[in-house]
């Protein structure tokens, strides 16, 4: 599913493995140790090669980590891409110990080093939807809305994929950009 924006910019939603689709930046579902793991950061480090691990060694003897909602940018070693973004989204606990806020920050954070970047084109995955338990029904409400704001007021990323890891959280997001899409009147299709 495609969904073009008034200003040019798109959003796009396919089912896949994001190690295997090329972009300029990837965004990981990591953690706050920056130290890899399983899930889709397992993923991104067997097929990116310890480049990106030997970055973001320096960066955690720089700076201890990443904070839940915060992301920090790599090379993207081996990859097709030139970036990959590392995303710290929240543990879910019960949907009200501030886990939306920190969901969209993880996002926004991973959209604003793009712009930083002047990047054209970024994926993500569904950010705490695995090991961190955030339903995906309520996940794909909070990632869609926080992507479509930054793609209708910024010039970069120009094009955002979430590649979904089956069909069943595709479909949970293709619902949930149509109930987005539908309730913002101008971009909607
Ligand atoms: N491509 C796209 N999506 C994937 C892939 C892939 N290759 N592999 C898994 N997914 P998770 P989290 C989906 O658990 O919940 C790690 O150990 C998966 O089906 O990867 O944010 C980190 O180091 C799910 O929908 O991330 C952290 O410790 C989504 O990616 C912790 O897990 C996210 O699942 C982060 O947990």
């Amino acid at each position: 599913m495609v969904h073009e924006l008034p200003n040019g910019n798109r959003l796009q939603l396919l089912a896949g493995d994001i190690t295997k689709v090329p972009v300029d930046a990837i965004a990981n579902a990591a953690n706050s140790g920056l130290r890899g793991g399983g899930g889709v950061d397992g993923a991104i480090h067997r097929a990116g090669g310890p480049a990106i691990m030997s970055e973001l060694d320096a960066i955690r003897a720089r700076q201890g980590g990443c904070a839940t909602g915060s992301a920090v940018a790599t090379t993207a070693g081996s990859l097709p891409a030139k970036y990959v973004l590392h995303a710290v989204g929240p543990v879910y606990r019960d949907g009200k110990s501030g886990e939306p806020e920190l969901l969209a920050s993880s996002y926004r954070a991973c959209l604003r080093l793009a712009e930083e970047r002047a990047l054209d084109s970024l994926s993500f995955p569904s950010i705490s939807t695995g090991v961190y338990g955030y339903p995906v029904e309520d996940a794909a409400e909070i990632a869609l809305a926080t992507v479509l704001e930054h793609l209708r007021s910024h010039r970069h990323p120009r094009q955002v994929i979430f590649v979904l890891f089956g069909d069943e959280a595709l479909h949970a997001y293709e619902r949930s950009l149509r109930h987005l899409g539908a309730a913002h009147g101008p971009d909607a299709r």
